[in-house]
């Protein structure tokens, strides 16, 4: 009894003396702890981001999202290298020492798989079934793709590079995988000389960790994260379009061309906007100020405008675009909802605008098959 008493607050204060000997360890806001990432798939790893738990512009490194087809391959950076062959006038060989000795550069760039919100679909698709979670943005360091594809020397007439990472596999469920394969994509020849596409070695200031692409990965920023081949060994280039397994079978669409649809690889990313809070179902206190923020991200293009709807798509506002316009890179936005006094429900919306005027549709696209999933979708709240 004794003891309860004086853990619960009263402490002899001497005078002249610090209460603490030490400082005492900042509380942890409980809206703002990261609970852990959501396990989609064990083996290979596929993680998710708690998309509610977003508190900054930079996604840090343990909080990124996994996602990988084959089990991690591990690299030594010691043995590692970098092949650079094809239709080039001299195919060559780049050590690990030799890419971090070369000019670098620093660029922030969102990643966002291209089955994020497959979970929403209904009904229900085949494929991991990522909510909101499968995007996160960083600051990638590397070099750039063109300092390497001109050390190589390109012939005329080369249309895309191929990029291959080291995890191979083989897919037993149908649609069956030619026996073993690696995991590899091909960007077209714009693409790759764009100046912010990196052959990159480090993501937020330290070397990439293993889930990421150690030692070295793509990044090929305002496309969906499948262009971004993790642990990079092989750099091709071709004048033929490339149509390999995870560009045709897996993360292709139907694109409609004068009526006929063709089979075509998911590249660029959608408009899209997602709310961080609230959650789905969270009690909001009736009659008091709350602030819904979420980020929004639209590809190559710029975000526009992003509008909301708590009355479930009756009306819109536009919401605060938080940070400045960075290429490529999500913008934080906030909006300041005044709740209803009466307890209720509401279904709140959000949508983004591109620079082109796309705006996020409220249906989706049966010709996207499971992939750019940017249909808007309902946050239901209790208003309590
Ligand atoms: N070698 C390799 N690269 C890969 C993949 C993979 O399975 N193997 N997955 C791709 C996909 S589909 C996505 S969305 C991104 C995810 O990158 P992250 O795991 O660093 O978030 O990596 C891409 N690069
Ligand atoms: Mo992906």
């Amino acid at each position: 009894m004794q003891r309860r008493t004086f853990l619960s607050g009263v402490v002899p204060a001497m005078a002249g003396t610090t209460l603490f000997p030490f400082a005492p360890t900042p509380l942890i806001e409980k809206n703002d702890a990261f609970p852990g990432l959501i396990t989609r798939e064990k083996e290979p790893s596929n993680l998710e981001f708690p998309f509610a738990t977003l508190k900054g512009r930079i996604t840090p490194n343990a909080q990124f999202f996994v996602r990988s087809h084959f089990p991690f391959p591990k690299l030594d950076p010691d043995v590692w290298k970098l092949s650079l062959t094809g239709d080039v006038k001299r195919a060559i060989t780049i050590s690990y020492d030799e890419l971090r000795k070369m000019p670098s550069k620093t660029v922030m760039a969102t990643l966002e798989c291209a089955g994020n919100g497959r979970a929403k679909l209904a009904p229900k698709v085949k494929g991991l079934l990522w909510e909101q979670g499968a995007v996160g943005n960083a600051e990638w360091t590397g070099v750039p793709l063109s300092a390497l594809l001109e050390k190589a020397g390109l012939n005329a007439d080369v249309l895309e590079i191929i990029l291959e990472g080291a995890d191979k596999g083989e897919i037993t469920e149908e649609p069956r995988s030619p026996g073993e394969i690696r995991f590899a994509r091909s960007i077209s020849l714009k693409k790759a000389l764009e100046a912010n596409v990196l052959i990159a070695y480090q993501m937020n200031g330290k070397d990439l960790p293993i889930a990421h692409g150690y030692p070295v990965r793509a990044i090929i920023p305002g496309w969906y994260g499948m262009a971004s081949i993790k642990w990079l060994t092989n750099i091709i280039a071709t004048s033929k379009p490339f149509e390999g397994y995870w560009q045709t079978i897996e993360y292709a669409y139907w694109k409609r061309q004068a009526n006929q649809p063709t089979l075509t690889a998911v590249t660029a990313v959608e408009a899209k906007a997602e709310i961080a809070r609230p959650m789905l179902h969270e009690i909001v206190p009736a009659g008091k100020p709350y602030r819904i923020h979420g980020a929004a991200w639209c590809g190559e293009k710029s975000v526009i405008k992003v509008e909301i709807s708590t009355d479930n798509g009756l009306s819109w506002q536009g919401v605060k675009l938080l940070d400045t316009e960075i290429p490529n890179v999500w913008r934080l936005w906030e909006f300041n909802w005044h709740v209803p006094s009466k307890p209720s429900t509401a279904g709140i919306l959000v949508r983004a605008t591109d620079s082109d005027g796309h705006v996020q549709p409220d249906k989706h696209d049966p010709d996207r098959r499971t992939y750019m999933v940017n249909k808007t979708v309902a946050m239901e709240v209790e208003i309590g």
